[in-house]
């Protein structure tokens, strides 16, 4: 049998290297689509990545945007992959808020954008189509823990998006016969999940605070709780719903909830710090000092104008019908981060090269 050859989108992305580098480690040819930015944008993924003269060339990247039906036309055109791999997206919560249509745009009718060509270029017979959907259509609860058939109720433009997104895949496998799956994946982070979601920013704060370079942690919502996983686990349940014989939706989760909070305590435990807690517009002053403990405040910029408050997922089906389960425990994936930032900073302190970047706790 040949090659197989897999197309994805939003590779520079967490998501994407991790399921660039399984990909590999399986045999395929990977492609992957990338947004033209005034900084080179490949960090995740530099280590895989080869000349492309080099003849053990494996993994190819082009230029495009899921804004440009025209660029995706002519890329799926020239790659011909066996499956695709729909991750690109704007895919922070609180700045779909600010960016709510150019959030649709991306995410929403990016999604339509991929697979209408797709269909113009009649590869719906041949193509199999992943789509990156979230347990953030969940929103507001009305059942725990969410499963495949709990109704959605999305809080956000983010979340909104994602839904038209979901029913769009749900359409072209129905309408076209196309095999397309949508995975309803529940948080799922990692040392190079992005530095403005809450549990990095928690993890670098830990590490940078340790070193004396940051003095203290400002967030949102602290009671929000969360189903978190490791991005490594999940990627190989992405790659194992294709290749399913019939395609179908499906839930990856852990089955456990945290809160913000507790993720705060476990981090700060493993480097053996205590904390003091201040509410919103609470006197900061003069805390710490004399009993050595890190000051974590509220600020209410981090909240978002509607919260998705609880999310639990139940990860029945994907264990059944696919055999995925979660590996990675929740102290285990802290404690993975929480090291990981610490070496991070350990190399700056060693280059005296610390960058605060403090937009980046946006
Ligand atoms: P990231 O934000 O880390 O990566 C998003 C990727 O999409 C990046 O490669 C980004 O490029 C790219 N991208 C953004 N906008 C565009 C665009 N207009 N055209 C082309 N590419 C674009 O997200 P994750 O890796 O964490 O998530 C992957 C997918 O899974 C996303 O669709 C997300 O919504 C979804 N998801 C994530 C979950 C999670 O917990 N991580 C849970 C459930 C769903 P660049 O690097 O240039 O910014
Ligand atoms: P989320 O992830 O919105 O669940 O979306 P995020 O880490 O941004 O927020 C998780 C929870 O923490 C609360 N919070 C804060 N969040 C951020 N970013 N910054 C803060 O300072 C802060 N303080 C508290 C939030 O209010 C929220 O309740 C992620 C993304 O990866 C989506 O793309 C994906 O679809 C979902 O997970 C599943």
């Amino acid at each position: 049998m040949s090659e197989k050859v897999a197309l994805i989108t939003g590779i520079t992305g967490q998501d994407g290297a991790y399921l660039a580098d399984f990909l590999l480690g399986r045999g395929y040819i990977v492609h992957g689509i990338k947004r033209r930015s005034s900084l080179l944008n490949t960090e995740r993924i530099d280590y895989l990545y080869r000349d492309r003269h080099d003849a053990a060339a494996r993994l190819f990247l082009h230029y495009g945007d899921m804004t440009d039906s025209s660029n995706l036309l002519r890329l799926l055109g020239e790659v011909k992959p066996h499956e695709v791999y729909n991750l690109a997206a704007q895919s922070h919560v609180k700045v779909s808020f600010e960016t709510p249509e150019y959030t649709a745009n991306t995410d929403a009718l990016g999604t339509l954008r991929l697979l209408e060509a797709i269909r113009i270029l009649r590869m719906h017979d041949d193509v199999r189509f992943y789509q990156a959907s979230t347990s953030e259509l969940f929103g507001k609860v009305q059942e725990t823990p969410q499963r495949e058939q709990t109704p959605f109720y999305p809080r956000s433009p983010y979340a909104v998006a994602k839904l038209y997104a979901y029913w769009i895949t749900v359409n072209y496998r129905e309408a076209y016969g196309m095999h397309a799956s949508n995975g309803i994946l529940f948080n799922h982070e990692s040392p190079i999940r992005g530095e403005t979601f809450v549990t990095r920013k928690i993890t670098r704060a830990v590490a940078a605070i340790e070193r004396g370079w940051q003095e203290r942690l400002y967030l949102g919502n602290l009671d929000a709780q969360r189903d978190w996983g490791h991005a490594r686990d999940y990627v190989e349940g992405m790659w194992c719903i294709l290749q399913q014989e019939v395609p179908d939706d499906y839930v990856l989760a852990t089955g456990e909830t945290h809160t913000v909070r507790e993720f705060v305590e476990l981090a700060f435990g493993q480097i053996g710090r205590p904390i003091e807690w201040r509410g919103e517009g609470d006197n900061e002053q003069g805390c710490c000092k004399r009993t050595g403990s890190v000051l974590v405040a509220i600020d209410g910029n981090y909240r978002r104008p509607t919260e998705v408050d609880l999310l639990l997922g139940d990860p029945a089906k994907a264990l059944a019908k696919l055999g995925w389960r979660h590996r990675t425990s929740f102290p285990d994936l802290v404690a993975e981060m929480v090291e990981a930032d610490r070496l991070v900073m350990k190399r700056m302190g060693a280059n005296n090269a610390y960058e605060p970047k403090l937009y980046a706790a946006e």
